[in-house]
């Protein structure tokens, strides 16, 4: 996804809603997205305030250096793929998306769930010392240095930084999020009609709720800015594990049948 269509012919230009959808239909589309984000964001603010005081150590940052290549791999996907279960119940809990044919709903959740955790990540990422959770703890870079993926980890925290700063509220997160699945150009969509009509009134929604605090043109467009370094990212990531199931087979078929599945 690159620029929603919305944006193409200046519907949303001057706070002023397509002529097919109402106030009361964004209204509850973004009550809906956003419920959904809450009951499946996998910790609370409060649980991830806590957690911010726990760093790991730097013997414990030794320890996980010092692990081997696939026992790190084996780790970060099965938190991947916990973290994968969450994001499935959100796409689930979407008003529409269990309408949408199964096939339709694969595709959509494959193509767009790393980038939605991409997105999540702000919540579990401290810019402050530029760490992330991991296992219960906060770490840096250093911490996935096993993995021998450090262009992919570096582009991650680029991206974590970045995207702290746009400072989204869970409102706009979820909203975000949920655009980022109903992407109606994923390759192979049967129905990218129904999808984009999805995705249309999110981004009215997300707009809607900008509005409140910002101008809106501006905190959204940043926003879709991201999308491309997600996008590179997503591609690294799957380059970096078809290299990892050249050199480690055995292992690789060991992974979470979830993640798997998603990045087969
Ligand atoms: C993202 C937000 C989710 C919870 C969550 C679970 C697993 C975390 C992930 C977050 C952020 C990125 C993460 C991942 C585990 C491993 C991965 C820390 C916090 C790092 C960057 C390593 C990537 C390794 C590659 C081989 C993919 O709600």
């Amino acid at each position: 996804m690159l620029e929603p269509a919305l944006f193409a012919h200046g519907a949303l230009e001057g706070g002023q809603l397509p002529p097919d959808i109402s106030v009361l239909e964004i209204d509850r589309v973004a009550q809906n997205v956003v419920k959904s984000h809450l009951e499946t964001c996998q910790y609370t603010t409060e649980e991830l305030k806590r957690l911010a005081w726990s760093l790991y150590s730097p013997e414990e940052v030794r320890a996980l250096q010092s692990k081997s290549c696939e026992a790190m791999w084996q780790q970060c996907s099965l938190q991947i793929s916990n973290a994968i279960q969450y994001v499935v119940e959100f796409a689930k809990r979407i008003d529409g998306f269990m309408e949408l044919c199964q096939n339709d709903q694969i595709i959509l959740l494959k193509a767009g769930c790393l980038e939605v955790l991409l997105i999540r990540m702000i919540r579990a990422f401290n810019p402050l010392n530029n760490t992330v959770l991991f296992e219960g703890k906060f770490g840096g870079m250093q911490v996935f240095k096993s993995l021998g993926c450090d262009d992919l980890i570096g582009a991650i925290f680029e991206l974590g930084r970045t995207l702290c700063r746009l400072q989204l509220s869970d409102e706009e997160l979820a909203l975000f999020t949920a655009a980022v699945l109903l992407s109606p150009d994923r390759p192979w969509l049967t129905e990218s009609k129904k999808v984009q009509k999805l995705q249309d009134k999110i981004y009215v929604a997300l707009q809607h709720e900008i509005q409140k605090k910002h101008s809106a043109e501006d905190k959204l467009s940043k926003m879709v800015s991201k999308l491309p370094l997600m996008k590179t990212i997503c591609n690294l990531h799957l380059d970096k594990l078809e290299f990892f199931r050249l050199l480690h087979p055995e292992t690789a078929m060991n992974f979470p049948p979830l993640y798997k599945e998603v990045f087969n």
